[in-house]
């Protein structure tokens, strides 16, 4: 089969209409940035990357020192192009217009330009993960409030996972669709059109560790699965927990499954662990999508009116069937103590 290159994928989704040159050159740009990342995290020890930075970002989270090359990477890449008026990343506490010196654009990018990093230093696969809005029209400057759009308004989203092979998976809302990284020429090859998520599946990922803290209808939920052929589903599954979100997504995004990370005693004030602007909505839009469904146990994710940048919120994505029955059972728990 002739192989088609990313820059051709980009061309044929022009053509039909699904995406401006503005936007093809975001992308462009954005997954050449994701090259010179995979290079550095594929350094390891050889790089002198490994490590913490010495800082925290907004989350007090301390930060490693590949989350803050890989932040740099894109910021840098992005600058010049003219195809953004500004980005926003969970490694910076406000959105970072672009400079004066350049030509803005009509998109807005935000991104995690490496997560899962606590594994880095175990040498297990991380992600960048990333997310486009459009820019309000006729603004001076970018403000945070101006990013603060609903996941239904993306129009693009993707992840990359620093894995065995580097990967870009990317929905334009015209399906999903996965280019792997040939390292002999440099250039994203596709290497599956039209990804999709098996309505029924067996296998969950969630910490299990954090199970005594959760809420009734996820301990009533994850308990059946565990009950396996002697409970009620009446059949076994299995669990995978990397705690990378972009490895285990890729995981459900290739062959099914669930994944979860719920509210719990120890983070209902923060509203969860996982970031909807750059990690939830564009994960919840990629699920989606590939048939997939994307909740926070009770509301779909991406109809979600944001009220901050870094605002947290519980995921559960992945099979529809499953997030289904368990999206059912927060709902039955809420109704039963209304
Ligand atoms: P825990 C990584 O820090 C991350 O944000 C996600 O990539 C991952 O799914 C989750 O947190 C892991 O969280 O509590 O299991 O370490």
């Amino acid at each position: 089969m002739k192989s088609i290159s990313l820059i051709q994928f980009l061309i044929e989704e022009k053509r039909a209409g699904h995406i401006n040159s503005e936007l093809s050159l975001l992308i462009e740009v954005v997954a050449r940035a994701c090259k010179r990342i995979s290079v550095a995290v594929a350094k390891g020890a050889l790089g002198g990357v490994l490590g913490n930075a010495g800082t925290d970002n907004i989350q007090g989270e301390a930060q490693k020192k590949l989350d803050v090359i890989s932040n740099e990477i894109l910021l840098e890449a992005n600058a010049w192009g003219g195809h953004l008026a500004a980005c926003a990343s969970e490694e910076m506490d406000d959105p970072q217009p672009i400079p004066d010196a350049y030509p803005k654009g009509h998109h807005l990018l935000l991104f995690d330009p490496l997560d899962g990093s606590s594994n880095i230093d175990v040498n297990v696969s991380v992600g960048t993960i990333f997310s486009v809005l459009r820019c309000p029209d006729d603004i001076d400057e970018v403000l945070a409030e101006h990013f603060l759009q609903k996941g239904t308004e993306q129009v693009a989203a993707g992840y990359v996972v620093y894995g065995p092979s580097t990967l870009l998976v990317l929905t334009f809302g015209h399906g999903v669709h996965e280019f792997t990284l040939d390292r002999e020429h440099g250039s994203f090859v596709l290497s599956r059109r039209g990804m999709t998520i098996p309505a029924q599946t067996s296998e969950f990922a969630v910490n299990m560790a954090n199970q005594r803290h959760w809420e009734a209808p996820m301990q009533r939920y994850i308990g059946e699965l565990q009950a396996g052929s002697t409970g009620p589903r009446g059949r076994d599954f299995n669990m995978r927990w990397v705690a990378s979100m972009v490895a285990d997504v890729h995981r459900i995004v290739t062959r099914g499954g669930v994944f979860i990370y719920p509210l719990d005693a120890r983070i209902r004030e923060q509203g969860g662990k996982l970031r909807l602007m750059y990690e939830a909505n564009p994960m919840a839009f990629i699920v989606e999508q590939a048939g997939g469904a994307a909740t926070t146990g009770r509301e779909r994710i991406m109809g979600l009116q944001p009220t901050g940048l870094h605002q947290r919120v519980p995921v559960f994505l992945g099979s529809k069937d499953e997030i289904d029955v368990v999206t059912r059972y927060h709902l039955e728990s809420d109704d039963s103590r209304a």
